[in-house]
């Protein structure tokens, strides 16, 4: 069967409030969708997680539109919808980095390919579980009052998340952990930083080991990993890298060099979920575990990530939230978190679609491509 045409849908949808981290302060989920359409009327689903601007790594929705319609479309000429995955990931593979955006793409198509053989992502991955425990990344608030924080994770608590992640930076780092520890003695609790720190950050960051944290996720900027090396030895929490992780290769060096010990995977960050498993698949063999990031995404994209966070390696929590924490209205319908977990899809593919009315009404643009023959 063919592949009909290809078809992005820009789409605004606002948070039910403000996520601030280190590198900005996000009202909205500014994305692009990825349609791939069969022959026979089908669709197949992927979303890019690129923010709107290069803040958490250089990719933003406009770059990755333009590398999606330039030079990751046309490498596609003549496939079908019976061409392996593979096969898509290694046909865009020359295009380097952009990964959030050949991710999109494969997971579009990776979907319909699944859809048409009736078969759900999370079997095709090798999903051991039905549902899979979550956590919840709580920003700075925009307040910067420690009440307001309290108050908010104190929400999230009651709705039953398994694990809270605080979003720290310098001058918000030892005091919020301290209070939130204080409320909280035996809540499984994490940091990330974003990268905002500094190699001689190390003795502050040590601060961080009085309140017994599962982690500290990325600290240091992407491209130090010499100094998460030298960070994980003044510090007796586990480093997590996040930004970092692009790659196999990059996830053995970063466990091999000793710059981390739990490794964040995040579909789009390493440019899909034939590499994400790979990368779940490195980590296992090292006993290092891992879990499952998240972007802020839709329904389309959290309905992946379950299928991914389904494998056996991960053993933590993921930023796998319920949609109510990220948005009033879901594109698809939403996810509801059940005692501290959510269901992993068994339907064909992702095993959701975007609710049509709902899509539309938050549309900017839609754009209909046709794959080179
Ligand atoms: O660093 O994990 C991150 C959101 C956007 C960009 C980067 C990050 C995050 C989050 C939120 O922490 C995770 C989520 O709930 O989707
Ligand atoms: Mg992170």
């Amino acid at each position: 069967m063919r592949i009909d045409r290809i078809v992005l849908h820009r789409v605004r949808l606002p948070l039910v409030r403000p996520f601030r981290t280190s590198f900005g302060t996000e009202t909205a989920r500014d994305l692009v969708l990825v349609e791939a359409v069969g022959s026979d009327g089908r669709s197949g689903w992927g979303e890019c997680v690129a923010m709107d601007w290069p803040g958490y790594s250089p990719e933003y929705t406009d770059g990755a539109i333009d590398v999606i319609e330039r030079f990751l479309l046309p490498r596609l000429a003549g496939i079908d919808d019976a061409t392996d995955p593979v096969e898509i990931r290694d046909r865009m593979a020359p295009v380097l980095g952009h990964p959030m955006a050949r991710a999109a793409v494969e997971t579009a198509l990776l979907d319909l390919w699944l859809r048409h053989r009736d078969q759900s992502l999370a079997d095709y991955l090798g999903a051991v579980a039905d549902r899979v425990d979550c956590g919840v990344s709580v920003g700075i608030p925009t307040s910067e009052s420690i009440a307001d924080l309290l108050d908010e994770v104190a929400g999230y608590v009651a709705g039953g998340y398994r694990r809270i992640k605080l979003k720290i930076e310098p001058g918000w780092d030892l005091a919020p952990v301290a209070a939130v520890r204080g409320r909280w003695p035996t809540v499984p609790l994490q940091v990330d930083a974003n990268q905002a720190f500094q190699r001689s950050d190390g003795p502050l960051l040590a601060g961080l080991d009085d309140f017994d944290l599962l982690l500290i996720e990325q600290p240091l900027p992407e491209d130090d990993l010499y100094g998460h090396v030298l960070l994980a030895e003044q510090v007796r929490t586990p480093i997590c890298l996040d930004e970092s992780i692009l790659s196999v290769a990059s996830t053995e060096s970063a466990l091999s060099l000793g710059a981390a010990s739990i490794i964040n995977i995040k579909p789009g960050r390493v440019g899909g979920y034939l590499t994400s498993k790979e990368i779940h698949d490195l980590c296992q063999e090292r006993g290092a575990p891992v879990w499952c990031g998240g972007m802020l995404e839709t329904g389309i994209g959290r309905a992946a990530n379950l299928a991914l966070a389904a494998l056996p390696g991960f053993t933590l929590p993921g930023d796998t939230s319920a949609s109510d924490r990220y948005y009033a209205q879901d594109l698809t319908e939403p996810f509801v978190l059940e005692d501290g977990r959510l269901p992993v899809p068994t339907g064909p593919g992702i095993g959701v679609d975007p609710i049509p009315e709902v899509l539309a009404g938050v549309t900017t643009w839609r754009r209909e491509l046709a794959l080179p023959r």
